[in-house]
């Protein structure tokens, strides 16, 4: 009895119960681990495109985002040429970065290694290509954490957390070449209301 009173007791004091009884949700990374890919310069006339997927397993079926956060580590002669978007499972999509300047998105030299640009809607610094950034702005090589230069993240928010995440970069102008080292997703999932 007195067990079994303690075990109650143990329970209802977890952080991890919420308070209908169910587990918390708590938020997931998900990375693509070392890409190195080659980012396609842009043809004449034309632009080059690199599709980057990360898989989110079945076993997340059944709830949807809460809060997303994208990290990418990219090196390019011209950063400026670039766009860096993000389509979520259900076809939601998001500009996270636009025609920023400098020659990486992020302090990486190669794979996940070094510290990435991380967009998040719970930030209030903005990217600035020029600088020295002023307060509130992050400026090349944006090692750090930052709004979305077009829809914010929180466009996602309902998407299907499990499926096929996509990030996409776009190279717009010719002449230089480019490489997504790597980049990853962190996943605040919720319970369908
Ligand atoms: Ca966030």
């Amino acid at each position: 009895m007195l067990v079994a009173a303690l075990v109650v007791v143990l329970v209802a004091a977890s952080p991890s119960f919420a308070a209908k009884g169910k587990p918390k949700l708590k938020a997931r990374t998900f990375s693509s681990g070392a890409l190195n890919q080659p980012i396609p310069d842009a043809p004449p006339g034309g632009v080059g495109i690199l599709r980057s997927p990360i898989n989110v397993p079945a076993k997340y079926k059944g709830l949807e985002v809460k809060d997303a956060n994208v990290s990418v580590s990219v090196r390019h002669d011209d950063v400026e040429d670039l766009k860096v978007g993000l389509i979520a499972p259900d076809g939601a999509g998001m500009t996270l970065v636009n025609f920023a300047g400098g020659t990486s998105l992020g302090s990486g030299q190669g794979g996940c290694a070094g510290k990435p640009l991380t967009l998040d809607d719970q930030t209030p610094f903005q990217l600035t290509p020029f600088g020295p950034p002023g307060p509130l702005e992050l400026g090349p090589p944006y090692a750090g954490r930052a709004q979305t230069q077009g829809e914010p993240l929180r466009t996602a928010t309902g998407s299907a957390v499990a499926g096929r995440w996509r990030l996409v970069v776009i190279d717009t102008l010719g002449g230089f070449p480019g490489t997504l080292d790597c980049w990853g997703i962190k996943l605040l999932p919720r319970r369908p209301r």
